[in-house]
């Protein structure tokens, strides 16, 4: 898979692309990701890219010129024509089903503002899908990127060791995780359930279902909504 970023940020992007799942992923070549600076598509010596609002208001708003430019730079990079994506907080929120979803692509193009949105036009004539990683509100698009990077990469095959498989994920199933537990036996007079010790495995994942279905009961009952589990 290759991901391009179209970023005003890119140095932001540098230490979770290089530490753990993500560095191994690109050292291995299961995804390139390369990120471009839209501001050196600006037009000006100034560097341009932003513009007050037609209309009056608040903020500033993502020029289209820069932007375009830059993506029309970045799409010739290769030849896969990519599923193009705008980070903005009107977008179709995101989950694992839609981190399954992208997963399954050759090619993302992931275009992350500041200030107070782009220019509509941008989103119109790029073609692009809004995406929102949820109901809050953060200062630019980049650390929704990678968000979505991080939740995808980790679903191509092989971007985990062996032992761990994204289908054990919490959520994949649609409930929350059971509890774990790792040594010492006794922490600070807390025990390990006793059947985690007994080695009946058909006893233990018995209790691991019966615990994952009343912690999502407790603290997630909006999953068991839409959960055949239940
Ligand atoms: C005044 C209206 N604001 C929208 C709630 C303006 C605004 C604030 C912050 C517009 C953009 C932003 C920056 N946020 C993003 O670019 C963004 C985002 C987010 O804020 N929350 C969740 N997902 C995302 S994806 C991109």
């Amino acid at each position: 898979m290759r991901i391009d970023v179209l970023t005003l940020f890119p140095q932001m992007f540098e230490s979770p692309l290089n530490h753990s799942i993500l560095k191994r992923a690109q050292d291995v070549g299961l995804v390139q990701i390369a990120l471009t600076d839209i501001r050196d598509f600006a037009a000006d010596s100034f560097r341009k890219v932003d513009d007050k609002p037609y209309g009056g208001g608040p903020g500033m708003v993502m020029m289209p010129g820069p932007v375009f430019d830059c993506f029309e730079h970045v799409q010739k990079l290769s030849s896969e024509k990519g599923r193009v994506i705008l980070l903005t907080p009107q977008g179709q929120r995101f989950d694992q089903a839609k981190a399954l979803e992208l997963s399954a692509e050759n090619r993302l193009i992931l275009i992350a503002g500041k200030y107070e949105g782009f220019d509509e036009r941008i989103r119109i004539g790029l073609g692009a899908e809004q995406i929102s990683i949820g109901d809050y509100v953060l200062n630019g698009g980049e650390l929704a990127a990678m968000v979505i990077i991080d939740a995808v990469v980790r679903l191509l095959p092989g971007a985990l060791g062996d032992e761990d498989s994204p289908k054990d994920d919490s959520f994949s199933d649609g409930l929350l995780e059971y509890p774990q537990y790792t040594r010492p036996e006794v922490f600070r007079d807390m025990k390990v359930p006793d059947i985690l010790l007994s080695g009946d495995h058909a006893k233990i994942a018995e209790w691991r279902k019966q615990q994952a279905l009343e912690r999502t009961k407790k603290w997630r009952p909006d999953l068991l909504k839409d959960c055949d589990k239940k």
